[in-house]
């Protein structure tokens, strides 16, 4: 018997423990890092002080977000273990609609975990009927100032891109994207992270949420505004705060 036979579609935490579900699942294929499940659960406690939903300064931000990744020359996906296992295939149709490609970026890098990433996105992709190009595979340039593995990247795609998606990334990776010029858009349930701090753009939701409103905002072309980080950040600061200041009145 499997979990999802186990847990019932009225139990008021079924779309979370759905979510766990993908995490095990990738873990079992052998995609993802041993602390994969740890980083999982930091996002989750987040995710419960912000309600689980979607604020409305998140949904801005994905909106500027969809905005910058439309107007940019060069952009690219950089996909780690677990935005992979829990928005892969999501993840795919976006880089369809701005027709660019993903590049598998991972902070534990094995030959084993990248074999089992390329397989499972070139999977989805023919289940989509989509051409989507993968990078990662086979690493030829690298990131400035990051030693080790963690810096190595694809020269026509991440190395030459002038936008940057990167889920869930790694505070110094985001410093070292951030010293090459690029404009890098973050997903981060963690609004004090080094990297949602650091960056152009943070959008302060979960991931697979986050990527199906980028699918529906891509096709609406937004516009690129004069957008401000800290400001979006403290709104979700503020109503994590308030969430907690409030939860015995
Ligand atoms: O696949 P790899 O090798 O690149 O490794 C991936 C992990 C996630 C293990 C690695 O990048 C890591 O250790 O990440 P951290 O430093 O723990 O940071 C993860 C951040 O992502 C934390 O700030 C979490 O709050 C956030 N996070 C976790 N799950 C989600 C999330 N943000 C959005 N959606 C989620 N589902």
């Amino acid at each position: 018997m499997n979990e999802e036979e186990v847990v019932d579609p009225s139990h008021p935490r079924y779309q979370s423990l759905m979510i766990r579900k993908k995490i095990a699942d990738a873990g079992v294929k052998g995609m993802l890092a041993d602390s994969a499940m740890i980083a999982h659960g930091r996002g989750e406690a987040f995710d419960y002080l912000l309600g689980e939903q979607t604020l409305p300064s998140a949904k801005d931000a994905t909106r500027e977000v969809a905005a910058r990744l439309v107007n940019a020359q060069r952009p690219v996906l950089s996909l780690n273990g677990n935005a992979i296992a829990l928005a892969g295939q999501d993840f795919l149709t976006i880089a369809s609609q701005l027709g660019c490609p993903i590049e598998i970026n991972i902070f534990y890098r094995t030959p084993e975990r990248m074999g089992a990433l390329l397989g499972h996105l070139k999977l989805l992709n023919q289940k989509l009927g989509l051409d989507v190009e993968i990078l990662g595979g086979i690493p030829d340039a690298r990131i400035p100032g990051l030693e080790g593995p963690r810096g190595a990247c694809q020269q026509d795609g991440l190395f030459e891109a002038d936008a940057v998606l990167v889920p869930l990334e790694d505070g110094d990776r985001c410093e070292a994207l951030m010293a090459m010029g690029k404009d890098v858009l973050v997903i981060d349930l963690n609004p004090l992270s080094r990297s949602s701090r650091g960056c152009s753009v943070a959008i302060v939701d979960e991931v697979s949420r986050v990527a199906k409103n980028l699918i529906q905002f891509i096709p609406e072309k937004p516009s690129v505004t004069e957008w401000d980080n800290n400001k979006a950040l403290q709104n979700a600061l503020d109503h994590i705060l308030e969430t907690m200041s409030n939860k015995f009145d």
